[in-house]
């Protein structure tokens, strides 16, 4: 996979691209690259966003910086690059990043992903050049680029040879496997703590019966709304 993550702030993800799975996946042949909109703006002393018409806070990227920055990655009209390449707006009134989402992002070739900043974006940036726009959650955070951050990190762990165990993604938290309920509890030494034992069934050894209990610890404990 071909992630572009276009940002103001590039450098925010030095810490993101260090974690083992995302170095795994690198490693795999799978891409992660960045471009700063500051890079390609058409507008002097590297303006890249404007005040809002009809007044308000804040401030907003402008289409034409955006539409600047995609030409110069992908030599394309930005209108046309929606319909062969997933193109992400991250917003915080997005479509909600879940598991059955990732999944999905997980099998594309390439993604983009559109970082705004401060009150967002022009709403022709995501009318006309995005094919998606999704959100982490709904509460406003100051950039897309944690937001960004979080849908990476996801993704790439679905990424075949990313995990250093292929069959931690598979039952998992809202996983199919698991009928989209929580995961199971899990438990490691010591087998008592202050007195808080350890559930017997998991120091048995009897896989069957061990299986039957962490299936329904997790179907007890979802579906999730
Ligand atoms: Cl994708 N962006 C911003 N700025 N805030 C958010 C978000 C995205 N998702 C939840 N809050």
């Amino acid at each position: 996979m071909e992630i572009d993550v276009f940002t103001l702030f590039p450098e925010a993800f030095g810490w993101f691209e260090r974690q083992r799975h995302v170095v795994n996946a690198l490693a795999q042949g799978h891409r992660l690259e960045y471009v700063n909109y500051r890079d390609h703006t058409p507008l002097n002393a590297g303006q890249v966003d404007d005040t809002p018409f009809g007044g308000g806070a804040g401030m907003v990227l402008r289409v034409d910086v955006v539409e600047a920055a995609l030409r110069a990655r992908y030599d394309v009209d930005p209108v046309d690059l929606r319909a062969r390449r997933r193109v992400i707006a991250l917003a915080p009134g997005g479509a909600l990043l879940d598991d059955g989402m990732v999944e999905q992002l997980a099998r594309e070739p390439a993604l983009t992903l559109l970082c705004g900043r401060y009150e967002g974006f022009d709403q022709r940036i995501v009318d006309h050049f995005a094919s998606d726009e999704v959100s982490i959650g709904r509460y406003v955070l100051a950039g897309g680029e944690l937001a960004a951050m979080v849908l990476c990190d996801a993704v790439m762990r679905k990424l075949p040879g990313s995990l250093g165990h292929p069959e931690s993604a598979l039952e998992e938290s809202f996983s199919n496997a698991l009928g989209g309920a929580p995961e199971y509890p899990h438990y490691t030494r010591p087998a008592e703590y202050r007195g808080w034992r350890v559930p017997e069934v998991l120091l048995s050894g009897h896989h069957a019966r061990i299986r039957e209990w962490r299936l329904h610890q997790s179907a007890a404990r979802g579906p999730l709304p």
